[in-house]
């Protein structure tokens, strides 16, 4: 039978299941990947279930989310992070050795294995054909205890790439494109397998581009071929020993084919607040810049540096703009140290941040008030830049590095020549930041600071739930409405109680005091809630404050599966238009009994202020409904596996 690449993946690591788009399946995990703004949480829910080492073949914590020190609360967390990694057998990435998904592509990443990591771009692997998924921190740690990671199998589009990019058209501009054609919600329960001629001429960081940015249509994950650019790729690398060739069979079969001619691109933009509001640069060219951020998981390569130092280089940014640039890795600066590249940035007036997600999460340099900042990164969510009313605009490195010397958002085709950089034949090596796990973990002493406190544990789902609608928000509700981040309040992630302050702080700030008033409630929500990342806060916190059930007309995929993770129901209304019936305040009382939660099940929601009853669904399988009826996976799998494991 012939089988696409990610069939060929999940066939050999199915560990339960059919691979029939729609079915859940169970597949053995064997890299896992935590950054440190989701990895206190998963390795307190790891060292819970009283597993000694982890299993998996490899595990890495990095740290280059809460990279500010400005209080005692992230330099803690850090050498908790790292005493936890010496003592359960995971590779430490040292804050300053990069972005989790940059270094993992350039040290770690192997084709053909499965990566699952705690952060919602673990895509990026896929450039090099790794089928690599992002989920909550807790499904992660139950991947480094031995357990399988659990999917609705997707459907497999085809990307098909043909023909050439033209000069100033980059990588960046072929994931704009897709988003433009399948928006925010496009991708969701689907994996986006890009082949075609096309393929041949993107490098690998530049497949990794658009395989991290595929997390913005919603999309299970994306993936390319290994090929002789991967191989060399990986062998500029020093890692040419875990090559293996991989490529769809002839005649493999697609559920939908999207054809891409990139001879036919341009340089594209995002206009806020949503990824997926693309436009021709040239149309929106002329606006205003005030700042412009190079950097980001999506944007940070050897490759995309360079080319911004030769666009830059004897220039001097605009007088009216803030240039930052934030490098991908530790081996992406300390080549552009030695090769002088960096100093072409530094004389152009660009201010050097370390390597670190930085701007993109909120971490420092926010934008004027009501300023407009390009950025190269991948998502343009209000407030998340750490000011509100700031406008951010999605672009290529070559769009940024054009528009930071014109002081306006520009077409880069208007400055003449394209820069011209080739992938190195061999990238600076040096591995010293990543400290491997000794032998003796059993003897390491955890370093805990008083910032990391117990974690809340859900109760068992009883049969009925009552209660009234804290919240009613739309369509497209983000991770980071419900859970916002920046460098004020990601330093609270191993600390619930002072995190659930923050709850849905965007929105509406008097959620929290009024959930906890009501001893809880529901949360009703539009078309896909919960995009964006893989912050299993954004149900833990909920949970915490006494949400019981969100009922939406459809849910992103992460935040799903973390709701059903913190024993939170994610109900679909069975009539789209029961949404409009509902308001805040109004008191419901679902019957959630056991049966009706598997597939197929509907739920009878009776609206006690307005007199009326309607219908939804769970559509849980039998082992979420299990997981749902503990109160959450941490229960659960204490009870599947520790007896298998001791
Ligand atoms: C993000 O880009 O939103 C983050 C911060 O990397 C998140 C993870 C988190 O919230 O810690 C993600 O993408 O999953
Ligand atoms: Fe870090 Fe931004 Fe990438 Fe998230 S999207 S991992 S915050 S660089």
């Amino acid at each position: 039978m012939s089988l696409t690449i990610a069939e060929k993946i999940i066939s050999n690591h199915l560990v339960s299941g059919k691979m029939a788009p729609g079915e859940e399946i169970a597949i053995k995990i064997d890299q896992t990947l935590t950054q440190d703004a989701t990895g206190t949480l998963s390795y307190l829910q790891f060292e819970a279930m009283g597993i000694p080492r982890v299993k998996t073949g490899l595990s890495v914590s990095y740290v280059d989310h809460n990279m500010l020190q400005t209080g005692f609360e992230n330099a803690d967390d850090h050498r908790f992070l790292q005493t936890m990694a010496a003592r359960y057998g995971v590779y430490f990435s040292r804050p300053g050795n990069g972005i989790c998904h940059q270094v993992h592509l350039e040290r770690f990443g192997v084709p053909g294995k499965t990566l699952l990591g705690s952060d919602s771009h673990t895509p990026t692997a896929g450039g090099l054909g790794m089928l690599a998924i992002g989920a909550g921190g807790l499904d992660v740690a139950v991947a480094m205890g031995g357990g399988p990671f659990y999917l609705t199998m997707p459907r497999i589009v085809k990307i098909q790439l043909s023909g050439h990019l033209p000069p100033w058209v980059a990588a960046k501009d072929v994931i704009l494109e897709v988003l433009r054609r399948l928006t925010v919600k496009g991708g969701v329960g689907k994996i986006l397998e890009y082949g075609g001629s096309g393929v041949l001429h993107l490098t690998v960081p530049e497949r990794a581009t658009i395989a991290n940015m595929g997390a913005e249509t919603g999309a299970t994950t994306s993936i390319f071929p290994s090929d002789e650019v991967t191989l060399a790729f990986l062998k500029a690398q020093g890692r040419e020993d875990c090559w293996i060739p991989l490529a769809a069979d002839e005649g493999a079969a697609y559920d939908e084919v999207v054809e891409i001619d990139l001879d036919g691109l341009e340089p594209l933009v995002a206009l806020p607040y949503s990824p997926d509001r693309v436009v021709p640069v040239r149309e929106a060219a002329g606006v205003r810049v005030d700042q412009v951020i190079i950097g980001s998981c999506t944007n940070s390569s050897y490759l995309d540096l360079m080319k911004t130092a030769q666009i830059l280089k004897g220039k001097t940014v605009h007088p009216d703009v803030s240039l930052a640039i934030a490098p991908g890795s530790r081996q992406v600066l300390l080549m552009l140290a030695k090769n002088g590249a960096l100093a072409d940035l530094v004389a152009a007036g660009a201010r050097i941040l370390e390597a670190g997600c930085g701007p993109c999460i909120g971490m420092g340099q926010a934008p004027p008030s009501g300023g407009v900042s390009l950025r190269t990164i991948n998502r343009n969510f209000q407030g998340r830049c750490g000011t509100q009313d700031a406008e951010v605009y999605l672009v290529s490195v070559e769009t940024a590095a054009a528009s930071a010397l014109a002081g306006v958002l520009t077409d880069p085709r208007r400055l003449g020549e394209p820069p011209a950089v080739t992938m190195p034949e061999r990238f600076e090596l040096d591995d010293r930041m990543v400290l491997p796990p000794g032998k003796n973990g059993e003897k390491v002493t955890i370093l805990r600071g008083p910032n990391i406190k117990p974690l809340p544990v859900a109760e068992p789902l009883p049969p009925r739930l009552e209660g009234k609608i804290l919240l009613k928000v739309g369509d497209n509700i983000t991770t980071d409405h419900i859970m916002p981040a920046g460098s004020k309040i990601l330093p609270l992630r191993s600390n619930i109680p002072a995190l659930a302050r923050f709850a849905f702080a965007q929105v509406d700030p008097a959620f929290a005091e009024r959930a906890k008033a009501a001893g809880g409630g529901f949360v009703v929500a539009g078309e896909n809630y919960g995009q964006g990342s893989s912050r299993e806060h954004a149900a833990l916190v909920p949970m915490y404050l006494g949400v019981k059930a969100v009922l939406a007309r459809s849910f992103a995929r992460i935040h799903r599966a973390n709701l059903i993770n913190f024993g939170i129901l994610p109900l679909v209304f069975c009539s789209p238009e029961d949404y409009d019936r509902l308001d805040q305040e109004d008191e419901l009382s679902i019957e959630a009994l056991a049966d009706c939660l598997v597939k197929d099940g509907v739920i009878d929601v009776l609206n006690k202020t307005k007199q009326f009853t309607f219908q939804v669904a769970a559509g849980l399988t039998p082992r979420q409904a299990q997981v749902i009826k503990c109160g959450g996976l941490l229960n659960y799998t204490r009870q599947q596996y520790i007896g298998e494991t001791k």
